[in-house]
């Protein structure tokens, strides 16, 4: 059964930081949904956010695909997550870089912290396989420990894609490492197509979803879209991810607010029951 806890009571009692952060912004400004701005153009990224900032409560990143200016490009990203830093205070929003980590501890730990995107610097939030096995949280933990600031990881139990292999087995063995007492106040939840876990005292994992679209279908690459109600509704899941059918309309901020009324009915209905 999907939860029936509203997102005001879980941010009270959920066990990491960076959970009841999220939840007291999605309860406040009353939004559970989660922008994907997969474009590649960092000045159309920092104008979109800016006319969607008010209905988000998190906006996904993928840094690596954005075109930096190639001579300057060190200087060019700390200014862009700077900008998006300095948009996710004036607009009560989160930052999650979709990084999903797939490393060993140790390498992790470089790609976390180094590099030229120093993503624990500005992301609140980010994503890791659990393929390598529980070295990869506890390489990305201590990373995170390091930065003063809550910082969330979400574990990857199934992916939206048509053929994936996560979901059966690989979902209930991700659950078994992200219950591990270690990392209690820093793994919030999974990526999921439906509720994860919630059978242990005290036990709340976040579920973000992505594959959301207006009507079911897909794009032809694997892609697999639910509707809001499916995802929220009937699937128990928290944050609803969408990109192109927000970020590719010809009126994103349309579009968005029918996303976000959408996935908040959606979720008013599912906390009545
Ligand atoms: N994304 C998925 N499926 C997954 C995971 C991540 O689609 O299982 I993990 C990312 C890819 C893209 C966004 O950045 O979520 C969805 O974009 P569209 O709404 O445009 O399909």
């Amino acid at each position: 059964m999907p939860s029936t806890q509203t997102y005001e009571s879980r941010s009270q009692t959920h066990p990491t930081a960076a959970g009841r952060k999220l939840l007291q912004i999605m309860a406040q400004k009353r939004t559970n949904l989660c922008l994907s701005v997969d474009h590649t153009d960092p000045e159309k990224i920092l104008a979109l956010v800016r006319q969607l900032g008010p209905k988000i409560c998190l906006l996904k990143t993928h840094i690596d695909i954005i075109a930096f200016p190639p001579t300057t490009a060190a200087s060019s990203i700390k200014s862009f997550t700077t900008k998006l830093q300095e948009l996710s205070r004036e607009h009560a929003f989160m930052i999650f870089e979709d990084r999903k980590f797939a490393d060993i501890g140790s390498t992790v730990q470089h790609q976390y912290r180094g590099g030229v995107y120093e993503i624990a610097s500005w992301a609140d939030i980010t994503n890791a396989h659990a393929v390598p096995g529980p070295g990869i949280i506890r390489g990305l933990k201590e990373v995170a420990d390091g930065i003063g600031q809550p910082r969330g990881l979400l574990l990857l139990a199934e992916m939206s894609s048509k053929g994936n292999l996560g979901g059966g087995e690989y979902q209930q063995r991700t659950l078994a490492m992200a219950r591990d007492r270690e990392w209690r106040g820093f793994v919030m939840g999974f990526i999921a197509m439906k509720e994860v876990g919630g059978g242990e005292e005290g036990e709340d994992f976040i579920v973000m979803t992505p594959g959301v679209g207006l009507q079911v279908g897909g794009d032809g690459l694997g892609q697999q879209y639910r509707t809001p109600e499916e995802v929220v509704g009937r699937d128990g899941c928290d944050v609803v991810i969408v990109g192109r059918g927000i970020v590719g309309a010809d009126d994103p901020v349309a579009i968005a607010e029918v996303y976000r009324e959408r996935s908040w009915r959606a979720y008013e209905g599912r906390v009545k029951k």
